[in-house]
């Protein structure tokens, strides 16, 4: 079947640059997705956007151009909860890649075990409106309990203005659960501002509670170009990452994001992304701590060394 990609909808960066940061050995890209392609794997009925093919293949050359060792790949909604293509790019990456689906309170425990052996341990709750229709509370928890008896974690992705009404519901989550992309601050707003203060709040009070410091290109005001004699891009994010990063050392992740659906504006060359890295894990500690341990932790734990 042949889809047409939404218009105004930017293509993956072609040719990213080789990053100046050298990662850790064994550095692990712990956001990313792959999109089809559509002819192999169909784009679900429901989705709010259809993007351009970006298979398994392009995301392990870029994860080798990088320098990163492995991936967690992310169900995207485009593929609603058909998770054929993150499975089947798991499933061909030599145990380099592992998985968070979607999935509905109708899946069976086999089916659910069938998951677990391609690799896949989160499943994601998706609270933004523009890309998802709303899964009934119940629903979720219910699939929460399930997931949690095979060790999984549930990611959430929400806007920042949307936590208070999310509050409780998140913090009877009977699993880890990882935030994407630090729950979206407007980082237009004070740092110290009642918004990201709430969110700082949510972590230091439940310790099951983790995020992913990623998507700089989604957060920024200021935009891709390092201005003012300052060498980092995205620049107004880097305060609100730091923050997050040297608060929750232990809890943070971080992801390229790639293929980076829904932007319009400007695509990041992943590279930059990259040399985003140091400016908000600052030392060799935290950056071994936020690219490798933590991401072991929760994805390959049978193979953690420390
Ligand atoms: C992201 C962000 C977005 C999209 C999705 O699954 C998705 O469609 O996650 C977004 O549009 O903000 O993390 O990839």
């Amino acid at each position: 079947m042949k889809f047409q990609k939404t218009p105004g909808w930017l293509d993956w960066y072609a040719n990213p640059g080789k990053p100046d940061f050298q990662l850790p050995p064994g550095s692990i890209d712990a956001h990313c997705h792959v999109f089809g392609p559509g002819e192999q794997f169909p784009y679900a009925r429901e989705r709010k956007y259809t993007p351009c093919d970006a298979g398994k293949q392009q995301l392990f050359a870029l994860r080798d151009h990088l320098g990163f060792a492995r991936n967690v790949i992310v169900q995207a909604t485009c593929h609603g909860a058909d998770n054929r293509a993150m499975v089947d790019a798991c499933g061909s990456s030599g145990g380099k890649a592992r998985g968070v689906a979607t999935v509905r309170r109708s899946i069976s425990d086999a089916e659910l075990q069938e998951l677990h052996d391609a690799g896949v341990r989160g499943v994601r709750f998706n609270f933004v409106k523009r890309l998802v229709d709303f899964t009934p509370k119940d629903e979720l928890a219910e699939i929460a309990a399930r997931i949690g008896q095979l060790g999984w974690h549930v990611v959430i992705y929400f806007e920042a203005v949307d936590l208070p009404q999310l509050w409780d519901f998140f913090t009877a989550l009977p699993t880890t659960v990882v935030v994407d992309h630090m729950g979206r601050p407007d980082v237009g707003k004070p740092i110290d501002g009642p918004e990201f203060t709430l969110f700082l709040r949510f972590m230091r009070e439940h310790p099951n509670v983790w995020t992913k410091v990623s998507c700089p290109e989604r957060l920024s005001v200021t935009g891709p170009k390092a201005l003012n004699g300052e060498r980092a891009a995205y620049r107004d994010v880097v305060p609100f990452a730091r923050r997050v990063v040297e608060s929750f050392p232990e809890r943070v992740l971080w992801g390229t994001d790639w293929p980076h659906p829904n932007l319009k504006d400007h695509m990041p060359d992943d590279g930059c992304l990259v040399d985003f890295i140091p400016h908000i894990a600052v030392t060799p500690e935290l950056q071994r701590r936020l690219l490798v341990d933590n991401p072991m932790r929760l994805y390959w734990p049978e193979e953690r060394t420390r």
